[in-house]
């Protein structure tokens, strides 16, 4: 039986941004972030249009995860019926109220990646040893990426839209070469520091299929290449968006390795991944109006030593 090649036989000789930002960053790519960057991208609101990109928490129509995690499940704790009780507590003047709790993966839903999130070799993002996530993540947990925020220019790449279909395949993939081709279809550049958007709307066959979805789970998405790397590396992309469960093809074709680009990306390049949108209203609006550019705006939650956290990330046209 061949032997798998290892990611790192795959990326010996892909770039890094390793010390970049200096030897204590935890936040990467998202360096190139600055307050000109946010002023780029407020430049490209046109109307104070307010699109929100988080998926329902809760879903009564299902919640996507990636195999093996589980959709939150929320727990009532205290409402009306609490006060039928004797035992209920009393507040002065009378007041009642309701409470509740999630028991939630953290990277079970819209959510940030963490920078040491992923990893090969014993190493995370900027060289930090991988024992430093035991336990939770000492070293690029979220909490740094929820502290800074991320605002910049988004651009919506609506790859379904762009290969005239509803949605695309189980295992579909493309590259940057795609990636540009359809911004020129919608008449739009990929400019330097952009926050890429795609729009895939795999995920429309989640909610048809329900677990049939999940039988030899391959999501579409953008694939490995040295080029691949080079470019987003070039164009110093911040934070990759998607609407699909891990932001990528879940294996690379031609070596069947998992997720190389969360390695080649997030681990080397500290480029942000975001997964799980919803960009179905935004995607409409931008066929009808032809703006496909925005100010991107996400907060996850400030999460200590977390992989990731939920989002509601905004863009505004
Ligand atoms: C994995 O953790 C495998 O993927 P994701 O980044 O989608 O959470």
């Amino acid at each position: 039986m061949s032997e798998t090649k290892s990611v790192a036989d795959l990326l010996a000789n892909a770039p890094s941004n390793w010390g970049r930002w200096g030897e204590d960053d935890e936040v990467g790519a998202l360096n190139y972030l600055t307050p000109a960057e946010v002023l780029r991208g407020v430049s490209h609101i046109r109307s104070g249009t307010v699109f929100t990109l988080q998926r329902l928490i809760g879903d009564p129509n299902g919640d996507p995860v990636w195999p093996g995690r589980e959709p939150a499940t929320r727990t009532m704790l205290m409402d009306e019926a609490t006060w039928d009780s004797p035992d209920a507590p009393k507040f002065p003047g009378g007041l009642h109220y309701a409470d509740d709790k999630i028991e939630a993966f953290l990277q079970g839903s819209t959510q940030y990646d963490a920078l040491g999130h992923v990893w090969y070799d014993g190493k995370i993002w900027n060289g930090y040893d991988a024992r430093t996530t035991i336990g939770g993540l000492d070293k690029a947990s979220v909490a740094p990426i929820a502290e800074r925020g991320v605002v910049g220019r988004g651009v919506l790449l609506d790859m379904a839209r762009f290969r005239g279909k509803d949605n695309l395949d189980k295992g579909e993939t493309f590259d940057h070469t795609d990636l540009q081709e359809c911004a020129r279809a919608q008449g739009v550049t990929i400019e330097p520091h952009d926050v890429l958007v795609i729009r895939t709307n795999f995920l429309k066959l989640f909610y048809e299929q329900g677990e049939k979805f999940y039988q030899d789970f391959r999501e579409p998405g953008l694939t490995y290449s040295p080029e691949l790397v080079q470019w987003f590396a070039d164009r110093e992309i911040p934070n990759l968006v998607t609407d699909t469960i891990a932001n990528e093809t879940t294996y690379e074709p031609e070596t069947g390795i998992a997720l190389p680009l969360h390695c080649a990306l997030m681990r080397n390049l500290g480029v942000t991944l975001t997964e799980l949108c919803d960009v179905e209203k935004l995607a409409a609006s931008c066929a009808e109006d032809g703006q496909y550019t925005f100010l991107y705006v996400a907060a996850p939650l400030k999460v200590h030593r977390a992989t990731g956290s939920p989002v509601n990330p905004l863009a505004i046209k």
